[in-house]
């Protein structure tokens, strides 16, 4: 168990004990204890046996450390399974209800012992939250446009939490005898923005027979943030982790591995298509096999080239599932040639500690080598950006200097000079032309005043790309996934403006932006407007970030061509200067 997995059981702890109505001091200790383990930067896991040195982190006292350790050696914390026996697992949930505190679920439970979502939706809307203690018909409005809202997004996980959890979870489930293959499917696989639930599919001689295939859910269920069963069946167990993610886990014999890979990898639009072109060749399709329709023979199931084979279909790569065109391209063969990771030669959006990054120019570029690039470019942030400590035109000047001379420096990679500039509420940008002259990239951001209105902002953008200067536009429509939308404005017409100039368009790979978003980046490219896919790198640790973006590239079908950081070093210097 990790230091992020025991703070989450102690927060968890805190709120449980509020909502019960424990004193106030009892609370804090649980939450301090997870603030201090969260910062630690050892492993408690490694100081369980030492209690001594336990007890030397502030914040640590003794019952704390009995806390700890019993759950080291139980899997548990005593009062917070009391707790969530007492109250059930899904109070949790309510708590991440924008404006729903331990106190009001207190209010909730005392009154109606009612302690998961569609409980309170359901009183909600009965008028039965209005004649609470201090709560009142406006109150309960609000809290039910919360509970629309966090159904509409809060739901749904970012990819990068996505995959982390299922990385975890292939790994474990891999450690069970009997087990031979792992796959996550659904829109993992296919690396939409956004994920719903996990759907892990395996396979292996644990599925096969009785008595290992029990060895192997025990085995399952012993997952470290494994909440609650929702389901277990014959083949298929459902469970909820303690982050409030669903994960399907199906249970499969291996003549069928590929067929129900394909079947739960989706989308369902391109299932819906593929079974009707089975159909159509005198097949049916399922989960699985593909069968002949007359004999119900299998003609095909172990695995999904078979299958698709047998369609007379090119492989479908997970990406374009999405019954968006890829079916006729597979059929006439002309299914893209997808961007690869390995196309990638630089990353050329990155801060440094000039601004509000955490890592120097050396620090960054040795990381971007590590990673294999080329080159990178050093981009921080422009005046505008105040709490970001952006650069005047003077600190800016001095900081080109900095990184020409990290770049005498440094072997086996090229460093370029560059910024990102704010784009001004008017459309200038944020710093003097004879400073941006003299960058190798300029990437131009919008980080302020978002709530134009449409007309406005599309001016504030066109006048940005036209600028001599800009190289790219960063973060194009400035959504943050699951929390910010974007802002409005007419991407069409800012397209066609880049075509002309000769302006990238940014494809930021951060998993809380990807932004330019998959349908967005094939529109860009029906413009004929390349781009350039970057980190944003604050840290040298976000440099491996950069595969999220390739993904979403290859959702929207780009190849090497589309991507100008496919470029070796001099041509991609010529690109920046709309030299494409
Ligand atoms: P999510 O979980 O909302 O991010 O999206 P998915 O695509 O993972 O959807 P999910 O988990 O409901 O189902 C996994 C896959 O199973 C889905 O991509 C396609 C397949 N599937 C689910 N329901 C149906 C259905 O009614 N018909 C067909 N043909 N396929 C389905
Ligand atoms: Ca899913
Ligand atoms: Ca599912
Ligand atoms: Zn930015």
């Amino acid at each position: 168990m990790d230091n992020k997995a025991i703070a989450g059981i102690l927060y968890e702890t805190a709120d449980l004990l509020e909502i019960d109505g424990q004193d106030s001091f009892r609370v804090r200790s649980y939450r301090n204890a997870a603030q201090a383990i969260e910062a630690l930067p050892q492993q408690v896991a490694n100081l369980i046996e030492e209690p001594k040195k336990l007890l030397e982190i502030p914040g640590i006292g003794k019952g704390m450390v009995a806390n700890l350790q019993h759950l080291f050696k139980e899997g548990t914390v005593e009062v917070h399974a009391e707790l969530l026996k007492k109250y059930r697992p899904s109070m949790l949930e309510l708590l991440k209800i924008q404006g729903l505190g331990p106190k009001t679920i207190a209010l909730i439970w005392s009154a109606y012992q009612v302690s998961d979502l569609d409980g309170v939706e359901k009183l909600a809307r009965e008028g039965k939250i209005r004649t609470l203690p201090r709560m009142g018909e406006k109150h309960e409005q609000k809290l039910l446009k919360a509970i629309e809202d966090y159904r509409r997004i809060g739901g749904r996980f970012l990819l990068d939490v996505a995959e982390e959890l299922a990385g975890k979870l292939v790994e474990h489930l891999l450690a069970a005898p009997g087990v031979e293959k792992v796959t996550p499917a659904g829109s993992l696989r296919r690396g939409r923005e956004t994920v719903g639930d996990l759907d892990i599919l395996v396979t292996g001689k644990a599925c096969a027979q009785a008595e290992a295939r029990q060895e192997m859910v025990e085995h399952l269920l012993r997952f470290p943030g494994l909440m609650e069963v929702i389901a277990q069946g014959e083949n298929k167990i459902s469970f909820r982790q303690r982050n409030g993610m669903q994960v399907d886990v199906r249970l499969l014999p291996p003549e069928s591995f590929g067929a129900a890979m394909q079947y739960f990898t989706g989308s369902k639009a391109h299932n819906i298509a593929l079974r009707q072109r089975a159909l159509k060749m005198g097949y049916t399709l399922s989960e699985y096999s593909l069968a002949d329709l007359e004999t119900e023979r299998p003609v095909a199931g172990k695995s999904e080239e078979e299958i698709y084979s047998k369609l007379k279909l090119d492989l479908i790569p997970p990406e374009l599932r999405e019954n968006l065109g890829e079916i006729e391209a597979a059929a006439n063969h002309e299914l893209p040639e997808l961007l690869v990771l390995a196309d990638i030669r630089g990353d050329v959006h990155m801060h440094t500690v000039e601004t509000d990054g955490r890592n120097t120019i050396e620090e960054m570029a040795e990381a971007a080598r590590d990673r294999g690039y080329q080159y990178m470019a050093i981009t921080d942030h422009s005046k505008n950006l105040a709490f970001a400590n952006g650069l005047t035109d003077e600190r800016a000047l001095a900081h080109i200097e900095r990184i020409r001379a990290a770049e005498k420096k440094m072997k086996g990679i090229r460093i370029f000079a560059g910024i990102e500039v704010d784009i001004l509420t008017d459309g200038a940008l944020d710093l003097s032309d004879s400073v941006l002259e003299q960058m190798d990239i300029v990437i131009a951001s919008v980080h302020s005043q978002f709530n134009q209105d449409r007309d406005t902002m599309t001016e504030r953008l066109l006048k940005a790309v036209a600028n001599p200067n800009t190289s790219v536009i960063g973060h194009p429509t400035g959504r943050l996934l699951l929390r910010r939308d974007a802002y409005p404005f007419d991407l069409d017409k800012v397209l066609v403006a880049a075509a002309k100039h000769k302006v990238a368009m940014e494809l930021n790979a951060y998993p809380d932006r990807l932004d330019l978003c998959d349908v967005h980046l094939r529109m860009a490219k029906q413009h004929g407007v390349k781009i350039v896919i970057n980190t944003d790198s604050h840290h040298t640790s976000h440099m491996e970030k950069l595969h999220y973006g390739v993904t979403q590239a290859r959702r929207a079908w780009l190849t090497k061509d589309d991507v100008l950081n496919t470029l070796p070093p001099q041509r991609f210097a010529k690109a920046m200067k709309h030299g494409w």
